[in-house]
C-alpha cells in the first residue's frame, strides 16, 4: 500500500521562509505570498529544492501563526488560495517544491472548532479538544502558567499545552480524525509533496499523569495518519520534536516508517546548558563538544532535516560567535559548510545565505512576541530576574530575533517593502552593509556565492560524498576545529573547520582544494595551520 518515497530526497536542500518578514508585494507592510513568488528567481539561483513555509493559514497571529483558525483558507495578510496555487505552480516549474507547516497538535480558540465545542458539552465539536471538569491547575504550559483555561458555557477547564489561545486537540475523538485526515486530503490534493509536522511529541499526550511529551499515545496517533492518510500519497513528512533521539527516529521512521524523517535540534543547543535555555541570564559558554551530537545522527547514517536558525531560536552566527563586519563571512559559510557536507536535508533560514543580522532592539515595543511579556512576571520571580535582566535575557534569547524583514537591500525599509510603511517586524541590525544585494554584488567574501557554489556541489560533483558517504571518520572534534573524513567507495574528500576567529594549529595533508571560504587567497591555506573559521574541502 505504500507509495515508494523520494530516494533523491537526500540530495535535496531546502531554504526556510518566515512569510511575514520575507517581502512585501502590495506595501502594508506585511510579507506576503506574491512576495515569495517575486523572490523565486533568486531562491533558484542560490539552488535550493524545497521552501518551507511557516504557517500561512488564517490566524490571529497569536503564536506567529501556529494558532491557525482555519486550515484550508489562507490568512488574508498573506494573499488568496490563488495566491498560493501560482507560487506553488510557479514554483514547481522551477524544480522548487513547497513545504507547509501542518499545525496538528492544536488550533486556535478563535477557529470555529473550538467556538462550537465551547457552546455545549454535546456540541458535535466538543471532544475534537480536550476537556476536563477538575484538572491539575499545576500542569504547567510550555509557554508559562496553567495549562487549563476554565470556560463557562461548558463549566470546564480545557488543555493547552501551548498558549492559552492554542486549545490542545484530542486525538481519541474519531471524529476529530477524519476532520483532520481531510484537511492533510485538501493540501495533497493540491500537489503539496512536503509536510512539517509541528509538535508532533506532544500529540499522544495523558493527563492524568501529566505527560506532555512522547506520552503513552504518540506512536499510534502518528501510525494512522500515516495509515489512513500519507502512506497513500507520494509525500515526504518530516517531524519537529525537539525531544527526538536517533532511537525514536529509528523507531519512528525507518522501521515503522509513520514519519518519514525529523528535524534534528543538535546544533540549536551549543549554549543551552541551563533550564532556562537561551534565556539564561549570563549567556553561556558555547560549548562544541555538542557536536558530538550531531555526528552520532551522521555516523548512524539518519536522514534529518538540519539547520543552524529557525523561527524559534537567535540567528546562530549571533549566538555562537562574536562576528564583526570583516569576520562574519568567515563565520557563515564556515557553518553552512558543515551542513552541506554532511548527510541530511539542510535548510537555510531566511537571511542565512547572506549572513543577515538579527533584530534591532532598543526597548520591550521593539518586541512582537507575545510570550515575552505573558511570561514575564512568573519568570522573573520564578528565576529571581530584575526587570533590566529579564529584558537583557530577550535580547540574546527572544524567538523574535531572527523574524526581523528581510535585509534586501540598503534603502530605508531594506527592501522589504516601501519606504513609507511602518514593517509588521523591524528592521535588522546594519542592515545598511549586510544586505543581500550588497552581499551578491561582492567580487570576493560573497557569502551568497560560496553557499550556491557548496549547494552545487553538494546537488552534483560531490554529492556521492556529501550526501551519501559510505563512512564519515572523524579526525579532530574539539571546542575549536573539527576535521572529518568522507569515505565512498574508498576514496576520501576531507572537510577541516575552524570554529574560531583566532588561526588554530593542525595536521593536513592537502592534495587538491575542492573549496575553501579562503579561496580567493588560497596561499593562506597550509597544512599547519587553519585560518579564522577556515573552512575548507579538499582531497
Ligand atoms: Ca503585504
Amino acid at each position: 500500500m505504500n507509495i515508494k518515497k523520494d530516494e533523491n530526497i537526500k540530495f535535496k536542500v531546502g531554504y526556510q521562509i518566515f512569510p511575514i518578514s520575507f517581502k512585501d508585494s502590495n506595501n502594508d507592510g506585511i510579507g506576503d505570498l506574491k512576495g515569495i513568488e517575486e523572490k523565486l528567481p533568486y531562491l533558484k539561483e542560490l539552488g535550493i529544492d524545497i521552501i518551507w513555509l511557516c504557517p500561512i493559514y488564517k490566524s490571529n497571529f497569536a503564536d506567529a501563526g501556529y494558532d491557525v483558525i482555519n486550515y484550508c483558507e489562507i490568512d488574508p495578510k498573506f494573499g488568496t488560495m490563488d495566491d498560493f496555487d501560482s507560487l506553488m505552480k510557479n514554483a514547481k516549474k522551477l524544480g522548487i517544491d513547497i513545504m507547509m507547516d501542518f499545525v496538528i497538535n492544536h488550533a486556535s480558540t478563535d477557529s470555529f472548532e473550538f467556538k462550537q465545542a465551547c457552546l455545549s458539552r454535546d456540541n458535535e465539536y466538543h471532544d475534537f479538544f480536550v476537556w476536563s471538569d477538575n484538572p491539575k491547575l499545576e500542569n504547567e504550559s510550555i509557554f508559562g502558567n496553567s495549562a487549563w483555561e476554565y470556560v463557562e458555557s461548558v463549566d470546564q477547564y480545557y488543555l493547552h499545552i501551548f498558549a492559552k489561545e492554542q486549545a490542545d486537540f484530542n486525538f481519541h475523538s474519531e471524529k476529530f480524525k477524519k476532520w483532520l485526515y481531510k484537511i492533510f486530503i485538501f493540501w495533497l490534493e493540491k500537489g503539496v509533496k512536503f509536510f512539517r509536522f509541528d509538535a508532533i511529541e506532544h500529540i499522544g499526550k495523558t493527563v492524568d499523569p501529566y505527560i506532555i511529551r512522547y506520552g503513552k499515545y504518540n506512536h499510534q496517533f502518528l501510525e494512522e495518519i500515516a495509515k489512513n492518510v500519507t502512506s497513500k500519497y507520494d509525500c515526504y513528512v518530516v517531524g519537529e520534536s525537539w525531544n527526538v533521539n536517533p532511537e525514536i527516529m529509528r523507531k519512528y521512521s525507518i522501521e515503522d516508517k509513520i514519519v518519514d524523517s525529523f528535524f534534528n535540534f543538535s546544533t540549536l543547543f551549543f549554549d543551552w546548558k541551563n533550564p532556562n535555555g537561551a534565556m539564561a541570564k549570563v549567556k553561556n559558554e558555547v560549548d562544541w563538544k555538542d557536536l558530538q551530537d550531531y555526528f552520532k545522527w551522521q555516523k548512524e547514517n539518519l536522514i534529518t532535516a538540519t539547520s543552524w536558525t529557525n523561527h524559534d531560536v537567535p540567528r546562530a552566527i549571533d549566538r555562537y560567535f562574536k562576528t564583526d563586519i570583516n569576520n562574519r563571512f568567515y563565520a557563515q559559510t564556515a557553518m553552512t559548510t558543515l551542513l552541506m557536507t554532511t548527510k541530511g536535508i539542510p535548510f537555510i533560514y531566511q537571511g542565512e545565505e547572506f549572513g543577515m543580522s538579527p533584530l534591532a532592539i532598543n526597548s520591550y515595543d521593539d518586541f512582537v512576541d507575545q510570550q515575552i511579556f505573558r511570561k514575564k512576571e512568573e519568570f522573573m520571580k520564578n528565576n529571581n530576574y530584575t526587570d533590566q535582566e529579564y529584558f537583557q535575557a530577550n535580547l540574546t534569547g527572544s524567538r523574535d530575533l531572527s523574524r526581523s524583514i528581510m535585509s534586501w537591500n540598503d534603502s530605508k525599509n531594506a527592501g522589504f517593502t516601501n519606504d513609507n510603511v511602518k514593517p509588521y517586524y523591524k528592521k535588522s541590525k546594519d542592515f545598511e552593509t549586510i544586505n543581500a544585494e550588497s552581499d551578491i554584488s561582492k567580487n570576493k567574501k560573497s557569502i551568497f556565492l560560496y553557499t550556491k557554489k557548496l549547494i552545487d556541489l553538494r546537488k552534483n560533483k560531490y554529492k556521492d560524498w556529501f550526501c551519501d558517504f559510505d563512512s564519515i571518520e572523524i579526525i579532530i572534534l574539539d571546542s575549536k576545529k573539527t576535521i572529518y573524513s568522507l569515505i565512498k567507495n574508498n576514496k576520501n574528500i576531507y572537510v577541516s573547520i575552524n570554529w574560531t576567529n583566532e588561526e588554530q594549529k593542525c595536521k593536513r595533508d592537502i592534495k587538491n582544494i575542492l573549496l575553501s571560504n579562503y579561496e580567493d587567497d588560497k596561499e593562506k591555506i597550509n597544512n599547519e595551520i587553519l585560518k579564522p573559521f577556515e573552512a575548507t574541502i579538499y582531497e
